[in-house]
């Protein structure tokens, strides 16, 4: 069987625990896999909730991977490494230690059972387009760069972290 490898953007997040310590954690292990490269890992943002106000800030970051897994063997990875790291699905958009998406992958567009591709929110979510802006700014959705996007949207309370290693270990 042929895999290419694909070029593929993730969002991580998190506002439990110690979300720097399980978002640079859930990174290594997927990155442990011969089939996964880091290509790009944005700083972290501190966050105001989005969707459900009443909890406390978030720290969320992107990452671009090179990968020759399937969409559906890659995201089956990030469930297991937020599994290992204990994380609990309570409600949604409500409070976790971990949460990691795939934005995009590739050019493809899927509409799957868990599997959205791309990330049917992510040009509304600051916080998630602000650290893909940092990484990708020219990178094209719905043909616009991402940058441009941004440039759309509220911004405020969001604080980029100093270290731009925080995920290195
Ligand atoms: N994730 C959510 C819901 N709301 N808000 C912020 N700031 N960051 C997130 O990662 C986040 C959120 C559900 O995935
Ligand atoms: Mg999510
Ligand atoms: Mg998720």
């Amino acid at each position: 069987m042929s895999s290419r490898t694909e070029r593929v953007f993730l969002s991580l997040g998190g506002n439990l625990g110690d979300p720097a310590e399980a978002m640079a954690t859930a990174l290594a292990m997927l990155v442990s896999d011969p089939k996964v490269r880091v290509v790009a890992v944005s700083s972290l943002y501190r966050t105001p909730p989005w969707g459900k106000i009443d909890q406390p800030d978030f720290l969320n970051a992107t990452a671009e991977l090179a990968t020759e897994h399937a969409p559906r063997a890659l995201l089956e990875r990030c469930l297991r490494a937020e599994r290992r790291l204990k994380r609990v699905r309570a409600e949604r958009w409500g409070p976790r230690l971990i949460d990691m998406d795939i934005l995009v992958y590739g050019d493809r567009t899927l509409h799957e059972d868990g599997l959205e591709i791309p990330h049917p929110r992510m040009l509304d979510r600051a916080f998630v387009m602000v650290p893909l802006a940092e990484i990708a700014p020219d990178f094209e959705l719905s043909g616009k760069s991402i940058r441009a996007h941004v440039a759309g949207l509220d911004v405020s309370g969001i604080d980029r972290l100093p270290d731009p290693d925080w995920w290195r270990r």
